[in-house]
């Protein structure tokens, strides 16, 4: 049998990367009997069109950004948060894999819609880029943020005075180019390998957030599965939360060593200081009750739960 796995990336950028060496570690343990076809982004239409595929069944697998199923899983949303998970990536990385409030409780939200997240990982910590050179909240005056399909992330650049638009990354270059929008976040080595850096002056080292990726599969179709594949699926994810950490990061230093020796398109890096920090994670912090208030059909519920995990974890 064959199994289908999409990813909102391409060959060389973590999320393809992970579909590739999932298929081959499942390949081989079960001795050729299921293959995997792993899936660039690209031919299957925009990132939420790939949501749907999943909840179709169309697709049984994919590695899906929170953001964009923003519109219909409202709990999910709590990613968009800044200054929530710890800046320490290998932290929020343990606090992904234990966490009871996203790995019960936000998954069974999912579920809902037919989707299982078996699995989230940090695609490393997101930088801004912009011509401006963001170094404080003013800085995002009216600026054109480009932002997934999220109500919160729009919320939470808001709340620094930004003008949010939501846009698919394949539309991202050319909307960074003609100024449709003029500033965007994403973690360095996919700013690095989608080429941002050639139509964007700055770089922000930020902090603010961890890029959040699930692995996910069509809830229906994973719990008919005959329970030795169940389990072979689920060991190989646990195996592979460490190999993901350890690609990001391989992934995302190297890229940085990239942009910062590109005479081509050379980019002013700011390194925010902790005081910068603060100036901005002040302003982000209200969007908390924004989120239980508006947008949590739990009053917030997992995010405390969740909040009081990273507590016990720092
Ligand atoms: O900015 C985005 O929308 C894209 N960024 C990453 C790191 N992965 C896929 C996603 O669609």
């Amino acid at each position: 049998q064959t199994w289908r796995f999409i990813t909102e990336e391409l060959d060389g950028q973590v999320q393809y990367e992970y579909a590739e060496e999932f298929a081959n570690r499942i390949s081989e343990k079960t001795g050729g009997a299921v293959t995997i076809q792993p899936y660039e982004y690209g031919g299957l239409g925009s990132e939420v069109d790939q949501v749907k595929q999943l909840q179709d069944g169309a697709v049984e697998l994919a590695v899906m950004s929170p953001g964009f199923t923003g519109g219909m899983v409202k709990e999910g949303q709590l990613f968009a948060l800044h200054y929530l998970f710890p800046s320490d990536q290998r932290k929020t990385q343990d606090i992904l894999n234990t966490s009871e409030a996203l790995n019960t409780d936000l998954k069974e939200r999912y579920e809902e819609y037919s989707i299982s997240p078996l699995a989230y990982w940090t695609e490393g910590a997101m930088a801004w880029t912009s011509n401006v050179g963001i170094e404080e909240p003013k800085d995002f005056d009216g600026l054109k943020m480009r932002v997934q399909e999220s109500p919160l992330m729009m919320e939470s650049y808001k709340a620094y005075g930004a003008a949010p638009q939501a846009l698919s990354w394949s539309e991202l270059y050319t909307g960074l180019e003609r100024g449709t929008v003029e500033g965007q976040e994403n973690p360095i080595f996919f700013i690095y390998d989608a080429s941002f850096n050639e139509v964007q002056d700055t770089m922000t080292i930020s902090n603010h957030n961890n890029y959040v990726a699930m692995t996910t599969a069509n809830t229906e179709w994973f719990n008919s599965l005959p329970a030795n594949l169940k389990t072979v699926v689920t060991e190989t994810i646990t195996e592979m939360q460490d190999w993901v950490f350890n690609k990001q990061e391989e992934l995302n230093s190297s890229f940085l060593e990239e942009i910062k020796n590109d005479t081509e398109y050379p980019t002013e890096i700011i390194e925010l200081t902790e005081e910068q920090r603060n100036a901005f994670k002040e302003k982000a912090l209200p969007v908390r009750d924004f989120y239980r208030e508006n947008v949590s059909t739990v009053d917030g519920a997992i995010l405390d739960k969740l909040i009081e995990e990273i507590k016990t974890a720092e």
